[in-house]
């Protein structure tokens, strides 16, 4: 099975940010495909909810100095 997420993520400024958050993304098990948009400042993220849980990859964003905007 597979989940999608997509969160507005203000911080994301240029290719440097996004390809920040892409890596530490792909490396999270079940983590299928990242895909950051530096006009919407949106990152589209597909997973396998059986091994990760959006709830994660959201903590994941804000240590990673990206927290999305709108949750907790
Ligand atoms: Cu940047």
């Amino acid at each position: 099975m597979q989940q999608t997420v997509v969160f507005s993520v203000p911080a994301l400024h240029c290719d440097g940010c996004v390809e920040t958050v892409e890596h530490a993304l792909y490396g999270v098990e079940g983590v299928t495909s990242v895909k950051g948009a530096l006009d919407s400042k949106e990152l589209r993220i597909e997973f396998d909810p059986e091994m990760t849980l959006a709830d994660g990859l959201a903590a994941l964003l804000e240590n990673l100095g990206f927290p999305p905007e709108g949750l907790g």
